[in-house]
């Protein structure tokens, strides 16, 4: 139930209540880690304002579509009975790439980890993928029929991989269990692949402030976007949900390009700004992309590197795309910060970078500002202490590092970590050269050498 959810899918759920007039639907919330959000909105009843911010952005709006929320971590088992009520035909995940416990070398479930282990051996289920499969094996120990599990996390083929996920998890069950809820998983839950957008800062204190001010009242649990927004969801269901296309949702058989282009293009964009930008000093994305020299990056990484790697699907202009994507970056209300686009780099590198620098690789292309975002989020990992590296793989990215500083040796122990890169990027010199020369002109020559090598180079 973070700011995304609220902004996202909870809009558009109340806009299809709206549009069809059928008002049965309501949203149980769930929190992962922390009690935040429940004592932000439990005490308001679930209501929240959603305040959009430049062009376009209009009024203040409350949305009332969230009825409940569940401190995921205090009563685990709540989350699964919810999954499994006969009320409940949607599930939708919004829990980050590292929510999905993915081993990266395998791209199957982590059955080493620690918390899948445990949820394997029962008790109330703690992990995201745990819950669902309890949740499941609930719906057909009680009948409670088929249900839709929507990704809404960026991450290539979500629904698909999800499906891999759970049903790694229901193959790892012991005794009996496994094959009688594989089967039924097979016939009775759809895992829609979609595509979300929409950017989300993280509210501050200042936001809280602003919406108080306009609204007369203090929402704590108020929310910040952007006016755009996009969901684009495989139409493929096997129960009840609410009217999402009345909502502007586009659903369709081919959800693959949509995604593609977005993770490729605008995500990997948005991480290559935020590594430039913690580089240089610069605190939002707006102000990045305010930057001549690194809004050409951005601007040449999209054409030269990602599009001729992309399959664009009917309806998507990629030049029109890439414009509005530099359009709305620059949004200077939004307050989008580098930190939190760069934060979870290990997670975040290879669902939005590594298909375009492999595919530019085998075509015989350098990639070369793809390689500028890998090399400036190498710089990032090589000089934030490790307290600041917002990353579940902070500490092993840090021993990773060698003692000495040389630019090539700092390139060839961050490459080389296996749960980021693959052994074949690892060994290409092409892709190993371009990260070293990035690399030190980052190290050796700052930002304006940086912006030198960019418009002159
Ligand atoms: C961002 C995304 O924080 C990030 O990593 O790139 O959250 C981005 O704002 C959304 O995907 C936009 O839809």
């Amino acid at each position: 139930m973070g700011a995304f959810h609220r902004a996202h899918q909870a809009v558009l759920t109340e806009d299809a209540m709206l549009a069809t007039g059928d008002t049965r639907w309501g949203i149980t919330g769930v929190t992962q880690r922390s009690r935040t959000v429940v004592e932000q909105l439990g005490p308001q009843d679930g209501l929240f304002t959603l305040s959009q911010r430049g062009a376009g952005s209009g009024l203040l709006r409350v949305v009332s579509s969230l009825r409940d929320i569940i401190p995921g971590h205090e009563r685990p088992q709540q989350v699964v009975d919810a999954i499994s009520a006969a009320t409940t035909t949607v599930v939708t995940l919004t829990v980050t790439e590292k929510g999905y416990r993915i081993d990266p070398r395998t791209r199957r479930l982590a059955l080493h980890d620690a918390a899948i282990q445990q949820d394997l051996a029962g008790g109330p289920a703690r992990t995201a993928i745990g819950q669902i499969a309890r949740g499941l094996q609930g719906r057909l120990r009680t009948d409670t029929g088929p249900i839709n599990i929507i990704s809404c996390d960026n991450l290539p083929s979500n629904g698909a991989l999800t499906r891999t996920l759970v049903r790694d998890f229901i193959a790892a069950l012991p005794g009996g269990e496994a094959d009688a809820l594989d089967a039924w998983v097979r016939e009775n839950v759809a895992f829609p692949d979609t595509m979300v957008d929409r950017m989300v800062p993280a509210t501050t204190v200042a936001d809280l402030d602003a919406v108080e001010q306009e609204l007369g009242l203090r929402d704590e649990g108020a929310v910040i976007a952007e006016p755009f927004r996009q969901w684009v969801i495989e139409d493929q269901f096997v129960a009840a949900r609410p009217a999402w296309e009345r909502a502007g949702a586009l659903l369709t058989a081919d959800v693959l390009g949509w995604e593609t282009a977005k993770l490729r293009l605008l995500n990997a964009s948005h991480s290559l700004l935020a590594y430039l930008g913690l580089a240089a000093g610069l605190r939002t994305i707006a102000d990045v992309v305010a930057d001549d020299a690194f809004r050409t990056a951005c601007s040449r990484m999209m054409i030269e590197d990602v599009l001729p790697t992309l399959d664009l699907p009917e309806g998507l202009d990629g030049r029109q795309y890439i414009e509005t994507v530099l359009e709305r970056f620059a949004n200077p209300a939004l307050g989008h910060t580098t930190a939190k686009v760069g934060n979870d780099g290990s997670q975040k590198l290879g669902p939005r970078l590594l298909a375009t620098i492999t595919a530019a690789l085998a075509a015989g292309r350098p990639p070369r500002w793809a390689a500028l975002a890998a090399a400036a989020w190498m710089h990032h990992v090589s000089t934030a202490d490790v307290a600041e590296l917002d990353d579940p793989l902070a500490r092993s990215l840090k021993d990773s590092l060698p003692s000495s500083t040389n630019s090539a040796s700092i390139v060839r122990a961050l490459v080389n970590h296996l749960d980021i890169f693959t052994p074949e990027l690892a060994a290409d010199t092409t892709f190993t050269g371009l990260l070293t020369h990035w690399y030190s002109i980052i190290d050796k020559h700052g930002p304006e050498g940086l912006r030198k090598e960019i418009t002159h180079g």
